[in-house]
This record gives C-alpha cells, sequence and structure tokens, in this order.
C-alpha cells in the first residue's frame, strides 16, 4: 500500500481503538499496566510501534498482552525486541508518547516516530502476538493485531502462551532456527530433552525426591506445564494446583502472594517437608517453599535460586577446568545474607541495578556466564557466545577425560534448558529440578546454603508516586526532601537493618522494603518507613498500620 494510504487506514482503524481523552499511561517496569478497561487504545497503538520496531530492525518482534503478577482486572503489554530481549529504552519513549497522544495527534506522533527512526515504510514486518489467560486478553490481543495490520505489517497470533515462551518464539524466529523452533511444541522438546538428559546424571532420585507440587496462580504456566508433563517422562512428577479451573488468577496464590506474604497459596495441599513452588500469573516468576515439621514455612526466593544455579556452574566450570567468569546480578531486594553468601563464601562478582529484568539482563551480558535473578523469582542465566563456544569444544573434544567431559556435557545440557531470552518459570523448574536430583540435594539442604535476614515488604497508596525519585540502584531515595534522612534515622534504631522506598512500576503504590535482625524489627522498621512516606510522600486513605 502506497504510504498516505496507509496513514488513512491507520486513522481509519485507530478511530475504532479511541483514546479516552486526558489519560495518560507510563511504560512502566515491564510496559503498560493498569485496568484493563482502559487499555484498548493502548494495545492498537503498541501494535502499530512494533510493526514500526520490526521494520526498522528489519526482525520479527513480540507482543505479550499480560498482566502477569497483578489482579484479575488489570491488563498490560510487554514488548519484545529481537534477540528476545524487553524492548530497548528509546522506544519505551516512543510507546509512551503514542500511547498519550490524543486521538487528534495520534499520528503526528507515529509520524514523529518514523521520522526519527528513519524507518523505511516500504520495509516488510513481522510481529508475534500471544496473551494470558485474563478475560480481557482476547480482545486487547486483537486490538494489537488490528494495529499491526493497519500499518502493513504481518502477525502470527501464538494465542495462550506464557511471556517467556513469546520471547523464546521471538528470538529462535530472528535466529532462523538456531535457538530452536519457533513453536510451543519446538520449546518443549528442546527444554524437556535436555531435563532428561541432566536427569540421567541422577539415577539414584527416588519416587519421592521426582515430585513437585506446583502454584499455577490459576494462570497460563498451569496450562503449560500440563502440555508438557507427558514429555518429562517418569523423570518429574507434578502435582498442579491452582490450574484456573476454579480459582481467580493471582488470587492468594501465584509467587508474588508467596514471596510478599510469606507464606503458602490457598489451593494447594501440602504435606510436612515437600517441595512446592509457585508460579506468576504470566510464568516468567518462580519460588519455591515448604512447610516443616513444626509449621514453619521456609520460602526459596529468587536469591536462594540464584545461589543454587551458581553454585552448580561453579562446580562444573571447576570440574571441567573451563575458566570462564561468572557473576550473579541482583536488585536492592536481595537479602543481604545472600549477598554475603555469594561475595564472601562463594566468592563470586555480584552486581545490583534497578529493578526490571531489562536492567538484570542487561547487567548480566557482561560477563561469560552472568546469573539474574531478582528476590521475586524473576530471573534466568545468560551465556556468552564465547562461553557457549568453549563448553561446546570440551564437550565435543574425544580427548578430554572422563571427568571433565561430564562437567562439559552438564554444562551444554544446562544450556540447553535454560530460556535466555528472560526468566521463566518452566525452564528455571526444569534446571532446578535437575540441580536438585543431580547434587542429591533435599529443599531443606538448599535452604539451608545461608539464613535469610528477616524482612518486610509493604505498598503505600500516594496520590502520584512520582514524587519519589531515587539513586544508587534505587536504595537511596533523592525525592521528596527529609524522606532518606527520615529512613536513614529509622535504619539506625535497629541492628543490621537496611530499608529503601521505591515507586513501582507495575502497580499505582510506592513499595516498601525493611530488613533487619529479627521479624519483629523488621516488621516494626517496615511500618514506620511507610509512615514516613505516608506523611512526606503525599499519602492517600488511612494512615499505614503496625502489622
Ligand atoms: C515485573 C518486572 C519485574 C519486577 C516486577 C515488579 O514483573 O518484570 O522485573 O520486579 O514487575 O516491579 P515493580 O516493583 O516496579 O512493580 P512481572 O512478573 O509483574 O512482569
Amino acid at each position: 500500500m502506497e504510504v498516505m494510504a496507509q496513514f488513512q487506514e491507520v486513522l481509519k482503524q485507530s478511530s475504532l481503538h479511541p483514546k479516552p481523552a486526558g489519560l495518560v499511561l507510563q511504560y512502566g517496569t515491564a510496559g503498560f499496566r493498569t485496568n484493563a478497561k482502559q487499555l484498548d487504545h493502548v494495545m492498537f497503538r503498541m501494535g502499530l510501534l512494533a510493526t514500526l520496531r520490526s521494520k526498522k530492525t528489519k526482525a520479527t518482534i513480540g507482543v505479550m498482552v499480560t498482566a502477569s503478577h497483578n489482579p484479575e482486572e488489570d491488563n498490560g503489554v510487554k514488548l519484545i525486541d529481537p534477540m528476545g530481549e524487553m524492548v530497548t529504552p528509546a522506544w519505551e519513549g516512543y510507546a509512551t508518547q503514542l500511547a498519550n497522544a490524543e486521538q487528534e495527534d495520534m499520528l503526528t506522533a507515529l509520524k514523529d516516530i518514523i521520522e526519527k527512526e528513519t524507518i523505511n515504510m516500504s520495509q516488510e514486518a513481522n510481529v508475534f502476538v500471544g496473551r494470558d489467560t485474563r478475560c480481557s486478553s482476547l480482545s486487547l490481543s486483537q486490538a494489537v493485531l488490528d494495529g499491526v495490520t493497519a500499518v502493513g505489517g504481518h502477525s502470527k497470533d501464538y494465542g495462550l502462551v506464557t511471556t517467556p515462551q513469546l520471547h523464546y518464539m521471538v528470538c529462535c524466529q530472528n535466529t532462523e532456527g538456531k535457538y530452536g523452533e519457533a513453536t510451543v511444541e519446538g520449546y518443549y522438546n528442546k527444554l524437556s530433552q535436555a531435563f532428561i538428559r541432566l536427569a540421567k546424571n541422577a539415577p539414584n532420585c527416588t519416587d519421592d525426591q521426582k515430585h513437585l507440587c506446583v502454584d499455577g496462580a490459576n494462570g497460563i504456566g498451569a496450562l503449560k506445564v500440563r502440555e508438557m508433563e507427558s514429555l518429562l517422562k517418569t523423570e518429574l512428577q507434578i502435582s498442579i494446583f491452582n490450574d484456573g479451573t476454579k480459582g481467580k488468577l493471582n488470587y492468594q496464590c501465584g509467587a508474588d502472594f508467596v514471596k510478599v506474604q510469606q507464606k503458602p497459596p490457598t489451593g494447594i495441599l501440602m504435606n510436612t517437608g515437600e517441595r512446592c513452588c509457585s508460579f506468576d500469573g504470566d510464568a516468567d516468576r518462580i519460588v519455591y517453599y515448604y512447610v516443616d515439621s513444626e509449621e514453619q514455612f521456609h520460602l526459596l526466593d529468587g536469591d536462594k535460586i540464584a545461589t543454587l544455579i551458581s553454585t552448580f556452574l561453579k562446580e562444573l566450570l571447576t570440574q571441567a577446568g573451563l575458566d570462564l567468569k561468572i557473576a550473579v546480578v541482583q536488585t536492592a531486594y536481595a537479602n543481604g545474607s545472600s549477598t554475603d553468601y555469594l561475595e564472601n563464601t562463594m566468592k563470586v562478582i555480584v552486581r545490583c541495578t534497578k529493578t526490571g529484568v531489562k536492567h538484570l539482563h542487561h547487567a548480566a551480558q557482561e560477563f561469560d556466564i552472568g546469573v539474574y535473578f531478582e528476590a521475586n523469582g524473576h530471573g534466568t542465566v545468560l551465556f556468552s557466545k564465547a562461553a557457549e563456544q568453549k563448553i561446546q569444544q570440551l564437550a565435543n573434544d574425544p580427548n578430554t577425560d572422563d571427568e571433565r567431559k561430564r562437567a562439559a556435557l552438564l554444562l551444554q545440557n544446562t544450556v540447553n534448558i535454560i530460556n535466555q531470552t528472560v526468566g521463566d518459570a518452566i525452564s528455571d523448574m526444569l534446571l532446578i529440578e535437575a540441580i536438585l536430583a543431580i547434587k542429591g540435594m533435599t529443599v531443606q539442604q538448599w535452604d539451608a546454603i545461608y539464613t535469610d535476614l528477616p524482612n518486610r515488604q509493604l505498598k503505600v497508596k500516594v496520590l502520584d508516586r512520582r514524587v519519589i525519585d531515587t539513586t544508587d540502584a534505587e536504595r537511596r531515595a533523592l525525592s521528596p526532601p527529609g524522606l532518606q534522612e527520615a529512613i536513614d534515622t529509622l535504619v539506625k534504631k535497629y541492628r543490621k537493618a537496611r530499608s529503601f522506598v521505591r515507586p513501582s512500576g507495575t502497580e499505582d503504590v510506592v513499595r516498601v522494603y525493611t530488613e533487619a535482625e529479627t521479624q519483629e524489627s523488621a516488621d516494626a522498621l517496615a511500618h514506620e518507613v511507610s509512615l514516613a512516606v505516608y506523611r512526606l510522600a503525599g499519602g492517600v486513605g488511612d494512615e499505614p498500620k503496625s502489622l
């Protein structure tokens, strides 16, 4: 279609997805996220933008319709760049401009991006679209598809997929199959084959050890684990709870609930000591847990996962005699004990970035092997091309001795089981299960690697959360005036204490994090810091109450 005619088509189609006047939304930590009713125009426009991004990069781009851990009534959209990573920051800015342009200015905003990025409008474009199980996701993903078509792009609708599965498809497509086959079956086959190969190194694993309870958060993850289950043969026996047949998405279940509330989800049958895990609403996060004989709940979050994985990799590197630089990337939410253990006992490099996997991913790319996890269970492992090659060479070298060869083969299958595009609950789960089986380690032994400092997370409602500005990887507040000083004074009252506050990029709240020597101290400090936020940053509603 000729360019002028294309713009006419965009205008016509856009009028079917009108923007509510005055509505302003930000591309946040992981895309746009708000009540689903406000998102139709955003989805259409993200269809347009993804098509432009595809024309610009001459590659397939992904658009995932999901609000992940948010409540059922919310929805959102995540844009995926060619290698399966989150869209680059400059285009997040374009996304915000385009989403917020009033109806009559939309075309100008679109043309502005085309001009700034010198986009050749006659270039072919391809967009992959996926969605989670929310009731609103079907019509919103149709709005994305409408946007793609309006500006002359081709689309492929993957329908119901997990977020990491869509990231994986995009990467497979743009690497022409080198990363894998761009189908859901291709994903299952690649991961399950790597898992079975790894599990062969744990011949003494009993049926009890092979059993895992999975809380699917009543979301897409449960459906996808069920589809994959049979390929895992008898190597992993999964009981799925909260599979969406009864309960509400993310309601009193799922990884976010378990991590923040520090208690088991409802809807799960747990036996004493049994290994359980929870996914979030789009299956890009995972946390593990168990209950001991004294009914004490034990959480193994993203920090414990990063420790387990990096210990395993480090041991294999030593056995293989490979000199590769390994680092762990965390955020301010990382428990102080985990950072201490990684730096001082394991002696690995540790980096701290702002919240949001896009930041961690970027930092992890600087190392041969970058293990990145947010404490909330969102993370993966990145291997540099050179590292992958070294592992492969060693695994295929006929002169390698048995011990080194075994380690190299284990590393090779570890590379294959990991979804390197983004954090992936299913892939992480399979890797963790394989590691525990190979090391003959129980969840209790894993938990005992180090002891978490008691901690607490709270949310505070304020009029405009943007009044809080942070620095130093979100560990210090620059504004509003007096807030950081107040936090510093409060922290000094408690032993081994630490606290920070930051505006959420996915919910309309300010998040408060504290840790201290005892749970009572962490809770008291969290309450006091919440009050400081409420008073100094324009709190709304009732004052925060003590826990
Ligand atoms: C998203 C991001 C995560 C982030 C989380 C919470 O997760 O992908 O990196 O930790 O939001 O972010 P915030 O504290 O800014 O609300 P998900 O699983 O909801 O997509």
